[in-house]
């Protein structure tokens, strides 16, 4: 309301200017004369504005700014992006610390034509769930370790927030849908925009509060499951977790659901096999990048669905799975990865999986093209992400 009658101020100002430069210009501009298809994305929101993609503050897809964390703590939504602007674990070109608000630039034209989702025939942004930008997590720079802990909290407040829509029936047989979690709350999801790659131990410790150990799909070049003697040496304990030994960390601590997680485009250099020993002892099975060659989109997206079978799943995504041609701009690049193509095949393919939240890691935009290729490629990576989400509540029928 309150900007609807600062930009019928301005707009009384624009006719007086016109007026007095002699054009017969009598009548009010409309306030709605800039209206695209984008408008009206969640219940409620049927606010005139004068913003077209290009212009006004950047969130997410242009979908409306909550202060979740701040002013707007009762807020509830069904699903929430929340930037967590970290890279103090990085061990290559630092940066991602700017993901977020670089993610946000990239997906400013993601609803400019409405946002249907052709091929899995949705649009989440009118699918009836309430969809918010939470804006950034407060995280410092300082103090990794305190760091970690601020981005553990600030997803947990979000995640164990009521959910703006009730769970709902089941499509097909009408029956009530009983949530999937293990508290046995609806929770709301939540996709964070990194920050490195390390934000994802705050992030699963986040997630085992209302899920306990879940199976993970991970989409990234590098396994992450480290020991921290081999990834960076372990100097202190504060060094012993960053972006390449999250995993293993997620591991000791019981948060993987072990046997059904995988990793997809792994490309990676090794120290030697053992890192392999080492990945499957920490839960993981594996997908390389080149196996595309052979088995196509589909074989992988059928080795992903075989490992995860049913189960809620959290799925991490770091842009440097995809080729450093379509997304040069991320901490530890490697070539011979996916297509931006690829990828979102691939991820339109975990359609009915029930994945409880999500996120995108290592996006260091000072690295991207000014076509802005990796902060639009992270944007419509999520898009799909959201479209898979859009489709498949977070439920299941008791039998
Ligand atoms: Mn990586």
């Amino acid at each position: 309301m309150k900007l609807s009658l600062r930009l019928s101020a301005f707009a009384s100002l624009a006719v007086c200017v016109v007026a007095h430069e002699g054009h017969d210009h009598d009548t009010q501009m409309p306030l709605d004369y800039v209206r695209f298809p984008y408008q009206a994305m969640y219940p409620g929101d049927n606010e005139v504005t004068a913003d077209s993609v290009f212009s006004g503050i950047a969130t997410f897809a242009k979908l409306p700014w909550v202060q979740c964390l701040g002013r707007d703590r009762d807020a509830s939504f069904d699903v929430a992006f929340i930037g967590a602007p970290f890279d103090t674990g990085t061990s290559y070109r630092p940066g991602a610390r700017f993901g977020p608000a670089g993610i946000r630039a990239g997906s400013r034209r993601l609803t400019l034509y409405g946002g249907y989702n052709v091929p899995l025939e949705v649009n989440p942004f009118h699918s009836g769930l309430k969809i918010v930008d939470c804006g950034d997590i407060p995280v410092t720079p300082y103090d990794n370790k305190y760091a970690i802990k601020q981005i553990e909290d600030g997803h947990k407040s979000l995640l164990h927030r009521q959910t703006f829509s009730p769970l709902g029936n089941d499509s097909a047989t009408g029956l009530p849908l009983v949530p999937i979690s293990v508290d046995g709350k609806h929770h709301p999801r939540v996709i964070t925009l990194g920050g490195d790659h390390t934000i994802v131990l705050p992030l699963l410790r986040s997630i085992y509060s209302a899920y306990g150990p879940i199976s993970v799909i991970h989409f990234d070049s590098h396994l992450d499951t480290w020991k921290p003697q081999v990834f960076g040496g372990a100097p202190t304990d504060q060094a012993a977790i960053n972006h390449g030994t999250y995993f293993y960390w997620a591991s000791q601590e019981g948060l993987i659901k072990n046997g059904t997680s995988i990793h997809g485009a792994i490309r990676t250099t090794l120290s030697g096999p053992a890192d392999y020993v080492n990945d499957d002892e920490s839960g993981f099975q594996r997908i390389e990048a080149r196996e595309i060659d052979t088995i196509g989109t589909a074989g992988i997206i059928k080795k992903i669905r075989d490992t995860v079978g049913d189960q809620p799943v959290y799925l991490s995504i770091d842009i440097d799975s995809i080729d450093p041609a379509f997304a040069p701009a991320t901490g530890t690049p490697e070539t011979g990865g996916w297509s931006t193509r690829e990828l979102r095949t691939i991820l339109r393919g975990l359609d009915g999986l029930h994945i409880v939240s999500a996120d995108i890691v290592e996006v260091a935009p000072a690295y991207d093209t000014n076509a802005e290729l990796t902060t639009m490629a992270a944007a419509d990576v999520l898009y799909e992400v959201l479209s898979v989400m859009a489709k498949t509540p977070l439920g299941k029928v008791l039998v």
